[in-house]
Protein backbone atom coordinates (compact mmCIF):
# COMPACT_ATOMS: atom_id res chain seq x y z
CA UNK A 1 0.00 0.00 0.00
CA UNK A 2 1.34 3.39 -0.90
CA UNK A 3 0.78 6.67 0.52
CA UNK A 4 -1.64 8.83 -1.74
CA UNK A 5 0.65 11.99 -0.73
CA UNK A 6 4.11 10.88 -2.09
CA UNK A 7 3.64 7.74 -3.19
CA UNK A 8 5.99 6.47 -0.30
CA UNK A 9 5.57 3.36 2.06
CA UNK A 10 2.04 3.82 3.69
CA UNK A 11 1.96 3.53 7.56
CA UNK A 12 -2.20 3.09 7.81
CA UNK A 13 -4.67 2.72 5.18
CA UNK A 14 -7.99 4.31 5.99
CA UNK A 15 -10.67 2.23 4.12
CA UNK A 16 -13.54 5.12 4.86
CA UNK A 17 -11.98 7.27 3.95
CA UNK A 18 -10.22 5.43 0.78
CA UNK A 19 -6.91 6.84 1.92
CA UNK A 20 -3.84 5.47 2.98
CA UNK A 21 -0.64 7.86 4.19
CA UNK A 22 2.85 7.18 5.52
CA UNK A 23 3.99 8.34 8.53
CA UNK A 24 4.74 12.07 7.55
CA UNK A 25 1.97 12.61 6.11
CA UNK A 26 0.04 10.83 8.48
CA UNK A 27 1.22 12.93 11.14
CA UNK A 28 0.21 16.13 9.35
CA UNK A 29 -2.91 14.64 8.13
CA UNK A 30 -4.30 14.14 12.11
CA UNK A 31 -3.71 17.85 13.32
CA UNK A 32 -4.97 19.04 9.91
CA UNK A 33 -8.03 17.47 10.14
CA UNK A 34 -8.99 18.11 13.96
CA UNK A 35 -8.19 21.74 13.32
CA UNK A 36 -11.00 21.56 10.37
CA UNK A 37 -13.57 20.01 13.07
CA UNK A 38 -12.58 22.16 15.76
CA UNK A 39 -13.82 25.37 13.21
CA UNK A 40 -16.63 23.58 11.30
CA UNK A 41 -18.45 22.52 14.81
CA UNK A 42 -17.20 25.90 16.53
CA UNK A 43 -15.40 24.39 19.23
CA UNK A 44 -13.27 27.16 20.00
CA UNK A 45 -10.51 29.31 18.97
CA UNK A 46 -6.95 30.15 19.52
CA UNK A 47 -7.82 32.83 22.13
CA UNK A 48 -9.51 30.58 24.34
CA UNK A 49 -8.01 28.71 27.34
CA UNK A 50 -8.74 25.36 27.17
CA UNK A 51 -8.51 22.46 29.83
CA UNK A 52 -7.74 19.00 28.68
CA UNK A 53 -9.18 16.07 30.56
CA UNK A 54 -6.09 13.50 30.86
CA UNK A 55 -6.53 10.03 31.63
CA UNK A 56 -3.01 8.45 30.81
CA UNK A 57 -4.41 6.95 27.76
CA UNK A 58 -3.51 7.28 24.59
CA UNK A 59 -7.03 9.05 23.31
CA UNK A 60 -6.60 11.76 25.65
CA UNK A 61 -2.47 12.68 25.86
CA UNK A 62 -3.01 12.39 21.77
CA UNK A 63 -5.43 15.24 21.83
CA UNK A 64 -3.51 17.13 24.03
CA UNK A 65 -0.52 16.94 21.55
CA UNK A 66 -2.63 17.69 18.65
CA UNK A 67 -3.85 20.82 20.25
CA UNK A 68 -0.44 22.37 21.50
CA UNK A 69 0.96 21.34 17.86
CA UNK A 70 -1.76 23.30 16.22
CA UNK A 71 -0.45 26.57 18.78
CA UNK A 72 -3.68 26.33 21.48
CA UNK A 73 -2.99 27.15 24.71
CA UNK A 74 -3.74 23.92 26.82
CA UNK A 75 -3.31 22.71 30.22
CA UNK A 76 -3.94 18.86 31.61
CA UNK A 77 -6.19 17.91 34.49
CA UNK A 78 -5.57 14.96 36.07
CA UNK A 79 -7.84 13.22 38.29
CA UNK A 80 -6.48 10.29 40.72
CA UNK A 81 -9.20 8.16 41.01
CA UNK A 82 -7.67 5.90 43.93
CA UNK A 83 -8.24 2.83 41.70
CA UNK A 84 -5.55 0.01 42.09
CA UNK A 85 -6.47 -3.38 40.52
CA UNK A 86 -3.62 -5.07 41.26
CA UNK A 87 -1.53 -3.06 38.84
CA UNK A 88 -1.73 0.52 40.75
CA UNK A 89 -3.58 1.53 37.60
CA UNK A 90 -4.04 5.65 38.85
CA UNK A 91 -0.77 5.60 39.89
CA UNK A 92 0.52 4.49 36.77
CA UNK A 93 -1.79 6.21 34.90
CA UNK A 94 -0.62 9.35 36.64
CA UNK A 95 2.97 9.29 35.66
CA UNK A 96 2.17 9.35 32.00
CA UNK A 97 0.45 12.00 32.24
CA UNK A 98 3.20 13.68 34.28
CA UNK A 99 5.94 12.41 31.69
CA UNK A 100 4.50 13.57 28.89
CA UNK A 101 3.85 17.57 30.29
CA UNK A 102 7.23 17.37 31.78
CA UNK A 103 8.83 16.52 28.27
CA UNK A 104 7.13 19.38 26.92
CA UNK A 105 6.87 21.66 29.49
CA UNK A 106 3.33 21.81 29.54
CA UNK A 107 1.24 22.20 32.74
CA UNK A 108 -0.40 19.32 34.51
CA UNK A 109 -3.32 19.83 37.39
CA UNK A 110 -3.72 16.83 39.19
CA UNK A 111 -6.91 16.27 41.66
CA UNK A 112 -6.30 13.33 43.64
CA UNK A 113 -10.10 12.59 45.12
CA UNK A 114 -9.25 10.49 47.75
CA UNK A 115 -6.92 13.23 49.55
CA UNK A 116 -8.88 16.07 48.24
CA UNK A 117 -12.51 14.58 49.48
CA UNK A 118 -11.28 12.01 51.92
CA UNK A 119 -12.32 9.03 49.81
CA UNK A 120 -10.80 7.47 46.26
CA UNK A 121 -13.59 6.45 44.16
CA UNK A 122 -13.76 2.75 45.05
CA UNK A 123 -14.05 3.82 48.58
CA UNK A 124 -16.73 6.58 47.83
CA UNK A 125 -18.73 3.59 46.17
CA UNK A 126 -18.50 1.89 48.97
CA UNK A 127 -20.66 3.87 50.87
CA UNK A 128 -23.01 3.34 48.25
CA UNK A 129 -25.97 0.93 48.75
CA UNK A 130 -24.44 -0.30 45.10
CA UNK A 131 -21.25 -0.83 46.80
CA UNK A 132 -20.38 -4.32 45.45
CA UNK A 133 -21.27 -3.41 41.60
CA UNK A 134 -18.49 -1.27 39.64
CA UNK A 135 -17.98 1.89 41.07
CA UNK A 136 -18.45 3.44 37.26
CA UNK A 137 -21.56 5.30 37.86
CA UNK A 138 -20.12 7.16 41.38
CA UNK A 139 -17.10 7.74 39.04
CA UNK A 140 -18.80 9.17 36.37
CA UNK A 141 -20.48 11.62 38.83
CA UNK A 142 -17.42 12.15 40.82
CA UNK A 143 -15.42 13.04 37.43
CA UNK A 144 -17.84 15.21 35.87
CA UNK A 145 -18.17 17.31 39.09
CA UNK A 146 -14.16 17.27 39.78
CA UNK A 147 -14.02 18.76 35.75
CA UNK A 148 -16.69 21.16 35.59
CA UNK A 149 -14.92 22.64 39.03
CA UNK A 150 -11.37 22.69 38.04
CA UNK A 151 -12.30 24.45 34.87
CA UNK A 152 -14.16 26.84 36.79
CA UNK A 153 -11.82 27.18 39.24
CA UNK A 154 -9.06 28.27 36.76
CA UNK A 155 -11.18 30.35 34.33
CA UNK A 156 -10.84 27.78 31.30
CA UNK A 157 -13.06 28.26 28.62
CA UNK A 158 -13.51 25.09 27.41
CA UNK A 159 -13.11 21.59 28.38
CA UNK A 160 -12.16 19.33 25.98
CA UNK A 161 -12.02 15.18 25.94
CA UNK A 162 -10.16 12.76 23.90
CA UNK A 163 -13.61 10.66 23.27
CA UNK A 164 -13.22 9.03 19.79
CA UNK A 165 -15.45 7.89 17.44
CA UNK A 166 -15.50 4.27 18.45
CA UNK A 167 -16.60 5.38 21.85
CA UNK A 168 -19.13 7.81 20.76
CA UNK A 169 -20.74 5.68 18.34
CA UNK A 170 -20.76 3.20 21.45
CA UNK A 171 -22.62 5.58 23.47
CA UNK A 172 -25.05 6.41 20.82
CA UNK A 173 -25.99 3.14 19.92
CA UNK A 174 -26.21 2.32 23.49
CA UNK A 175 -28.93 5.41 23.82
CA UNK A 176 -30.58 4.45 20.73
CA UNK A 177 -31.26 0.91 21.53
CA UNK A 178 -33.11 2.24 24.95
CA UNK A 179 -33.94 5.49 23.13
CA UNK A 180 -33.00 7.41 25.89
CA UNK A 181 -34.19 10.95 24.49
CA UNK A 182 -32.77 13.09 26.87
CA UNK A 183 -29.27 11.84 26.55
CA UNK A 184 -29.44 11.29 22.94
CA UNK A 185 -30.11 15.25 22.84
CA UNK A 186 -27.12 15.97 24.73
CA UNK A 187 -25.05 14.26 22.97
CA UNK A 188 -22.76 15.65 20.45
CA UNK A 189 -19.16 17.31 19.77
CA UNK A 190 -19.88 20.09 21.62
CA UNK A 191 -22.04 20.78 25.00
CA UNK A 192 -22.84 24.18 25.40
CA UNK A 193 -22.81 25.75 28.71
CA UNK A 194 -26.79 25.72 29.36
CA UNK A 195 -26.19 27.02 32.66
CA UNK A 196 -24.45 29.69 34.74
CA UNK A 197 -21.50 27.90 36.40
CA UNK A 198 -21.39 24.91 33.92
CA UNK A 199 -17.84 24.90 31.57
CA UNK A 200 -18.53 24.25 27.75
CA UNK A 201 -16.94 20.78 26.52
CA UNK A 202 -15.73 19.81 23.13
CA UNK A 203 -14.46 16.64 22.06
CA UNK A 204 -12.10 17.31 18.92
CA UNK A 205 -11.32 13.96 18.11
CA UNK A 206 -14.73 12.80 17.83
CA UNK A 207 -14.39 11.89 13.83
CA UNK A 208 -11.28 10.18 14.18
CA UNK A 209 -12.02 6.17 14.60
CA UNK A 210 -9.88 4.18 17.59
CA UNK A 211 -7.85 2.46 15.43
CA UNK A 212 -6.53 6.30 13.99
CA UNK A 213 -5.84 7.86 17.44
CA UNK A 214 -3.74 4.71 18.31
CA UNK A 215 -1.19 4.99 15.02
CA UNK A 216 -1.29 9.23 15.81
CA UNK A 217 0.32 8.05 19.57
CA UNK A 218 2.11 5.59 17.93
CA UNK A 219 3.81 7.10 15.06
CA UNK A 220 4.23 10.04 17.45
CA UNK A 221 5.97 8.05 20.27
CA UNK A 222 3.68 9.16 22.85
CA UNK A 223 4.07 6.76 25.52
CA UNK A 224 0.73 6.10 27.51
CA UNK A 225 -0.47 3.42 29.71
CA UNK A 226 -2.55 0.10 27.36
CA UNK A 227 -4.08 -1.27 30.51
CA UNK A 228 -7.77 -0.44 30.69
CA UNK A 229 -9.24 0.53 33.70
CA UNK A 230 -9.66 -2.24 35.99
CA UNK A 231 -13.71 -1.73 35.49
CA UNK A 232 -14.17 -1.55 32.36
CA UNK A 233 -14.05 -5.31 31.92
CA UNK A 234 -17.19 -6.16 30.51
CA UNK A 235 -18.74 -3.25 30.34
CA UNK A 236 -21.75 -2.45 27.99
CA UNK A 237 -19.81 -0.25 25.81
CA UNK A 238 -17.01 -2.59 25.02
CA UNK A 239 -20.29 -5.51 23.76
CA UNK A 240 -21.77 -2.48 21.91
CA UNK A 241 -17.99 -1.48 20.30
CA UNK A 242 -17.32 -4.87 18.94
CA UNK A 243 -20.76 -5.02 17.37
CA UNK A 244 -20.11 -2.06 15.70
CA UNK A 245 -16.46 -3.17 14.77
CA UNK A 246 -18.64 -6.59 12.91
CA UNK A 247 -20.80 -4.01 11.40
CA UNK A 248 -17.47 -1.66 10.15
CA UNK A 249 -15.84 -4.90 8.66
CA UNK A 250 -18.37 -5.18 5.97
CA UNK A 251 -19.03 -1.88 5.06
CA UNK A 252 -16.07 0.32 5.90
CA UNK A 253 -17.37 3.83 6.84
CA UNK A 254 -20.50 2.14 8.88
CA UNK A 255 -19.73 3.50 12.29
CA UNK A 256 -18.56 7.50 10.97
CA UNK A 257 -22.32 7.36 8.88
CA UNK A 258 -24.00 6.23 12.17
CA UNK A 259 -22.84 9.35 13.89
CA UNK A 260 -23.24 11.93 11.43
CA UNK A 261 -26.54 11.40 10.54
CA UNK A 262 -27.46 11.37 14.27
CA UNK A 263 -25.97 14.82 14.22
CA UNK A 264 -27.54 15.88 10.93
CA UNK A 265 -30.94 14.30 12.08
CA UNK A 266 -30.33 16.66 15.07
CA UNK A 267 -30.19 19.55 13.23
CA UNK A 268 -33.42 18.68 12.00
CA UNK A 269 -34.92 19.05 15.12
CA UNK A 270 -35.72 15.05 15.98
CA UNK A 271 -34.87 15.45 19.18
CA UNK A 272 -37.25 18.42 21.25
CA UNK A 273 -35.87 19.92 24.47
CA UNK A 274 -39.05 19.16 26.69
CA UNK A 275 -36.65 17.95 29.78
CA UNK A 276 -34.07 19.69 30.24
CA UNK A 277 -36.24 23.06 30.05
CA UNK A 278 -38.39 21.79 32.87
CA UNK A 279 -35.72 20.76 35.09
CA UNK A 280 -34.94 23.76 38.16
CA UNK A 281 -31.86 24.88 38.17
CA UNK A 282 -30.45 25.30 41.63
CA UNK A 283 -26.43 25.96 43.28
CA UNK A 284 -24.91 23.47 45.12
CA UNK A 285 -24.95 24.68 48.45
CA UNK A 286 -21.98 22.98 49.36
CA UNK A 287 -19.56 23.29 46.53
CA UNK A 288 -21.74 25.77 44.16
CA UNK A 289 -21.88 24.05 41.33
CA UNK A 290 -25.33 23.95 39.37
CA UNK A 291 -27.23 21.20 39.98
CA UNK A 292 -30.79 19.99 39.48
CA UNK A 293 -31.06 18.79 43.49
CA UNK A 294 -32.96 20.87 45.78
CA UNK A 295 -29.60 21.65 48.12
CA UNK A 296 -26.47 19.19 47.27
CA UNK A 297 -25.40 18.47 44.33
CA UNK A 298 -25.13 14.38 43.90
CA UNK A 299 -20.88 14.50 44.42
CA UNK A 300 -21.04 16.21 47.69
CA UNK A 301 -23.72 13.95 49.00
CA UNK A 302 -22.16 10.89 47.98
CA UNK A 303 -18.45 12.39 49.75
CA UNK A 304 -20.93 13.31 52.74
CA UNK A 305 -22.24 9.72 53.29
CA UNK A 306 -20.95 7.85 56.33
CA UNK A 307 -17.92 5.03 55.98
CA UNK A 308 -19.06 2.41 56.40
CA UNK A 309 -17.49 -0.27 59.71
S1 LIG B 1 -12.48 5.01 34.94
FE1 LIG B 1 -14.28 5.13 36.22
FE2 LIG B 1 -14.20 4.33 33.69
FE3 LIG B 1 -12.88 2.94 35.55
S2 LIG B 1 -14.30 3.19 37.25
FE4 LIG B 1 -15.59 2.84 35.46
S3 LIG B 1 -16.02 4.92 34.83
S4 LIG B 1 -14.17 2.09 33.95
S5 LIG B 1 -14.21 5.63 31.91
ZN1 LIG C 1 3.50 10.38 2.19
ZN1 LIG D 1 -21.83 20.03 45.23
Amino acid sequence: MKCKKCGGKAAINMRQHKLALCKEHYLDWIPAQTQRFIEKYKMFSPEDKILVAVSGGKDSLALWDILIQLGYQADGLYIGLGIDGGFGYSDKSLRFCQRYADRHGLNLIVVDVGKTYGSTIPQLNDKTPRGKEKPCAVCGVSKRNIMNRAARDGNYDVLVTGHNLDDEAAVLFGNTLNWLDRYLLRQGPVLEAERPGLVRKAKPLFRFYERETAAYALLRGIEYIYDECPHAVGAKSIYYKEILNQLETKRPGAKLIFYLNFLKAKDRGLFAEPVIESEALNTCTSCGQPTTSPAKCAFCRLVELPTPD
